[in-house]
């Protein structure tokens, strides 16, 4: 059986922690879909299609595009994506109680909609503290993001924010 999981975000834009998600999880499933999409609770800085690119760059970087693929949804439910590729998991990253708030219930909700299940990893420490919302606050500012994303990031935030 081919298993399929799906590991979504808004990746705006994307870390070296969600990297790190992402390549654990291509070495436990088959295939892994990397899933951008936009979160209504947060104001955006990147275009979908920027994200989207940009964590193609990293996954070839880093040499984990073998069983990976990006893309992005806009079509409805996060679970309708899972049903329409045939994914039975999600993969989502803990770093902190707060996450496990977040999480949770939406978990839950995914499960009894379409019996997707999701599966958490716990963070790499060296990444723990690393998220979207930080990196664009240090680039908006002038700081240098190079020590939390991957390098295609890191360039193009230099160059266009
Ligand atoms: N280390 C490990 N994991 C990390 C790190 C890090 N440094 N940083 C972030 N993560 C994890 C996050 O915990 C999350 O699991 C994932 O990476 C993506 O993070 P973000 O910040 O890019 O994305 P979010 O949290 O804005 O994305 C939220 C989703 C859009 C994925 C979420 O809202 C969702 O699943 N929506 C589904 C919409 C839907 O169908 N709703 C109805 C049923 S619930």
């Amino acid at each position: 059986m081919n298993t399929i999981a799906v590991v979504p975000g808004s990746f705006d834009p994307v870390t070296l922690g969600h990297l790190d998600v992402i390549e654990r999880a291509a070495a436990i499933f088959d295939e892994v879909h990397v899933v951008v999409v936009h979160n209504p609770d947060k104001s955006a800085l990147l275009p979908i299609a920027e994200r989207v690119s940009l964590i193609q760059q990293a996954i070839v970087d880093g040499g984990i595009e073998g069983n990976v693929v990006v893309t992005s949804w806009s079509m409805g439910l996060l679970v309708d994506y899972c049903e329409e590729v045939g994914a039975k998991v999600l993969i989502k990253g803990i770093r902190s109680q707060i996450d496990v708030a977040y999480e949770t219930p939406m978990a839950i909700v995914n499960r009894n909609l379409a019996g997707v299940e999701t599966i958490f990893l716990l963070p790499d420490p060296a990444h723990a503290h690393v998220s979207s919302s930080l990196v664009r606050q240090v680039a908006g500012l002038g700081g240098d993001v190079a020590p939390y994303v991957p390098r295609a990031v890191a360039e193009f935030l230099a160059a266009h924010v």
